[in-house]
């Protein structure tokens, strides 16, 4: 890694365990996209180092709605660990989190581990499930601002997530309405076609960006395909849930 980049992934992971936000890294040094993913790979080695195991990756930037909402214009990555999950109808310690935000997403599981590329024509042997989720992200900048090198480097906000049940995979996702709730409010809604047109989509890019960037993805991780709306702050004391038509709902209360 280069010289003046190297305290990135440690700014990053303190800013996460101290739930305490930080400026733009890209004010501090110019970032290429490969310093951006090479500083979150870093910052989640030192996550893994404390016990942490990779879950799964999430995509993001999938829909126009989100692109709009964050002044970013390309599709991005990041990785999930299992300390992320939180339980269906389970708690958010907002303590933990410096400004969350709650965005409605489609979820994928894996059947077996991925050892050859995956594509349209042999999905079916990878992926047995699908499901709503809710993707909390809660970035590391202040102000919730970054540019697209920052927002990489931060593990493209991915802080917490929710899976609902599990259904087939053989459920065609390709134009469910969703909607999600804050406190029995409607705060959003959408469809799940905004995400690439189509979350499989989203899914086959995943699996394509982990085979180049050499992540191993393995039986039962989990792949977020990205938002359909633009994401919500959440607050202490509220409840959040995402349905998906035919998907079901994803729930979680902020304490
Ligand atoms: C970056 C994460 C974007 C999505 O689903 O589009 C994302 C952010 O908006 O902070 O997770
Ligand atoms: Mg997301």
């Amino acid at each position: 890694m280069k010289q003046n980049i190297v305290e990135f992934p440690e700014i990053l992971d303190d800013a996460v365990k101290n739930a305490a936000p930080i400026p733009q890294l890209s004010e501090r040094a110019e970032l290429s996209l490969g310093d951006a993913y090479e500083i979150q790979e870093a910052a989640i080695n030192l996550r893994m180092q404390r016990g942490e195991v990779l879950s799964g990756i999430k995509l993001g930037f999938t829909s126009k709605a989100k692109m709009e909402q964050m002044g970013v214009h390309d599709l991005i990555w990041g990785r999930l660990t299992d300390k992320m999950e939180i339980e269906n109808h389970g708690c958010l310690d907002s303590k933990r989190f410096i400004h969350p935000r709650a965005e409605p997403e489609v979820a994928y599981l894996l059947k077996k581990d991925v050892d050859q590329n995956v594509t349209n024509d042999n999905v079916l042997e990878y992926v047995s499930n699908v499901a709503a989720a809710i993707e909390i992200i809660d970035s590391r900048y202040k102000n919730f601002k970054f540019s697209l090198e920052d927002v990489i480097a931060d593990n493209c906000s991915s802080s917490a997530y929710v899976l609902g049940e599990w259904k087939d995979f053989s459920i065609d996702a390709s134009n469910l309405e969703i909607k999600m709730m804050v406190n029995n409010q409607l705060v959003q809604s959408g469809n799940s076609k905004a995400i690439l047109g189509n979350p499989l989509n989203s899914l086959l890019e995943a699996f394509r960006l982990a085979k180049q960037y050499n992540v191993d993805l393995k039986k039962n991780m989990v792949i977020l395909a990205g938002a359909a709306t633009p994401a919500v702050y959440v607050h202490k004391n509220d409840v959040v849930a995402v349905e998906v038509e035919q998907l079901g709902v994803a729930t979680l209360k902020v304490n």
